[in-house]
């Protein structure tokens, strides 16, 4: 247990706090003022959008798509940061209304699939081989809109279409229950990893885990993560917390359940996640209150969380808590790890 970890997040993360109730409440940060912002908060890696990186990607060919992100390349190079992973936006254009890979309508099944692989060209421009997919739009408002055998059916074929496309990318499934759909087809990291096993190489399909996404699906994120560790698919990692089961709230690492993100901390330390290259990913909001000035203190703060609790986990004593299993006293083992944290 000894690791070094280095943190990532994306530049919506950095965002002017608007809400379905209300608009912007901050100045837009133009992208180039933000990557300045990513050392000051110590972070090393970025997490692009497809759009955050080429914003005008729909209107261009494909080889000026690359020679954009080839620009951002050096520009990240020259800020002294890499490039995480690309994740194609598939939910603002008008033909993703009902969804992506799943939408009913065959036009709008295969932009999303040529969208996605320009999306893995920017990837490999960037230098990165981590394309996640956030399925946002992959779910219905009412259950007879889709028949869910084909919806997984047709994700399958958009991941088969993505794989063959490059050999060298893994695809990496950000599972979320539901929001904003009200059913998602792949709610949970056991349905995202069952969906890489029907996919042609199943080796280069992996997960995201977000915090929050699990929480929503009455899951514990650390069990999650458990469970793709166990199966060598944790690839990166969305950190957050969330109050209960409302909307999705991306609220900083920790600052709901100081027990459940030293789990999450404690399960990513002790089997060694970043060994291969893993980062610690961030998906925070700072909150609409938060004034323009103080506005990325979520990043720093959920940061600085993480580190703080890996302290903490690292100095339990392994062999006490090894005799209280052993005992099968639990409550003591409780107490010991709630005493850690109160300190
Ligand atoms: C939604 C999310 C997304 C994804 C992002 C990258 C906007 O709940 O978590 O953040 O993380 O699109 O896949
Ligand atoms: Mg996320």
């Amino acid at each position: 247990m000894a690791g070094e970890f280095r943190f990532t997040f994306g530049p919506w993360n950095i965002h002017e706090g608007a809400d379905p109730f209300g608009p912007n409440v901050r100045k837009t940060i133009e992208f180039d003022k933000k990557l300045k912002m990513y050392k000051k908060l110590d972070f090393d890696g970025v997490q692009f959008h497809d759009d955050d990186a080429v914003p005008d990607m729909d209107v261009l060919p494909p080889e000026k798509i690359v020679k954009k992100a080839s620009e951002l390349r050096n520009k990240l190079e020259n800020h002294g940061l890499t490039a995480e992973f690309v994740a194609p936006r598939l939910w603002e254009d008008p033909r993703t209304i009902d969804g992506g890979y799943t939408s009913n309508d065959p036009k709008c099944r295969e932009y999303s699939i040529e969208r996605s692989k320009r999306s893995i060209d920017i990837a490999d421009a960037l230098g990165t081989d981590l394309l996640v997919l956030w399925f946002a739009r992959e779910g219905t408002y009412i259950r007879e809109a889709k028949d869910s055998k084909v919806a997984v059916e047709r994700i399958v074929e958009a991941i088969n279409a993505m794989l063959e496309y490059n050999s060298k990318i893994r695809v990496c499934i950000e599972p979320k229950p539901n929001e904003p759909m009200d059913q998602a087809y792949i709610p949970t990291t056991g349905h995202a990893i069952a969906l890489g096993l029907l996919c042609i190489d199943p080796d280069r399909v992996g997960v995201n885990i977000e915090s929050a996404h699990a929480i929503l699906a009455g899951l514990d994120p650390s069990d999650e993560m458990g469970f793709a560790l166990a199966h060598k698919k944790l690839w990166t990692v969305h950190l957050n917390d969330q109050n209960g089961l409302k909307f999705d709230e991306d609220k900083s690492f920790g600052s709901v359940d100081l027990r459940r993100a030293l789990n999450q901390v404690r399960i990513l330390d002790k089997y060694d996640y970043g060994k291969n290259g893993e980062w610690v990913g961030l998906d925070v909001k700072a909150m609409r209150t938060q004034k323009d000035e103080t506005a990325t203190k979520h990043l720093r703060n959920s940061r600085t969380t993480f580190l703080r609790l890996l302290e903490i986990s690292r100095a339990l004593d392994d062999s006490k808590i090894d005799e209280l299993i052993k005992e099968r006293d639990y409550e003591e083992l409780e107490q010991y790890v709630v005493e850690s944290l109160i300190r």
